[in-house]
């Protein structure tokens, strides 16, 4: 079978491209651990406002000092609306919502998230800094999207 010169040139590139972003998909995994997530827990979208904890939203303060915060994402807020939680803490999001596909994004922290119905997202975080965050859903959601926040409060 005659492969003319570029094409193989091509075949060449396209089949040595593959091979780089493999090897840095591969990388990334291994040496930076990022991975998709696994081992997420689910939950019934139409029972959030029954199933504990997310019947009751809001922070619960663990032994350790540590914080755990579950947050309901419905249309178009955030529950609880507002929190406060003592500077230096370290906080691990629970989110999920019973209606559509929200966001879940901090702005200056490295929370950022998608609260998905019938699943629990989950992050953390160590607020350092003291002052006023805004809890923002950065995926449209419908027509209040814009209206759709809450605040955290660092102190
Ligand atoms: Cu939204």
């Amino acid at each position: 079978m005659h492969v003319d010169r570029y094409e193989r040139w091509w075949l060449t590139f396209g089949i040595a491209m593959l091979i780089v972003f493999l090897t840095m998909i591969g990388f990334a995994a291994i040496v930076d651990n990022i991975n998709p997530p696994v081992g997420m827990k689910t939950i019934d979208p139409t029972k959030v406002a029954q199933t504990p904890p997310f019947d009751k939203p809001g922070a619960r303060r663990l032994p350790d000092g540590s914080y755990e915060v579950y947050y309901v994402a419905h249309v178009f807020a955030f529950d609880p609306p507002a929190l406060t939680i003592p500077a230096g803490s370290r906080v691990t999001f629970f989110v999920t919502s019973p209606d559509v596909v929200h966001g879940f994004f901090i702005p200056y922290t490295d929370i950022n998230m998608m609260a998905v119905p019938g699943w629990v997202s989950t992050q953390s975080h160590r607020f350092d800094r003291a002052g006023e965050y805004l809890l923002l859903c950065h995926e449209y959601c419908g027509i209040g999207h814009q209206n759709m926040f809450a605040k955290i409060e660092v102190r």
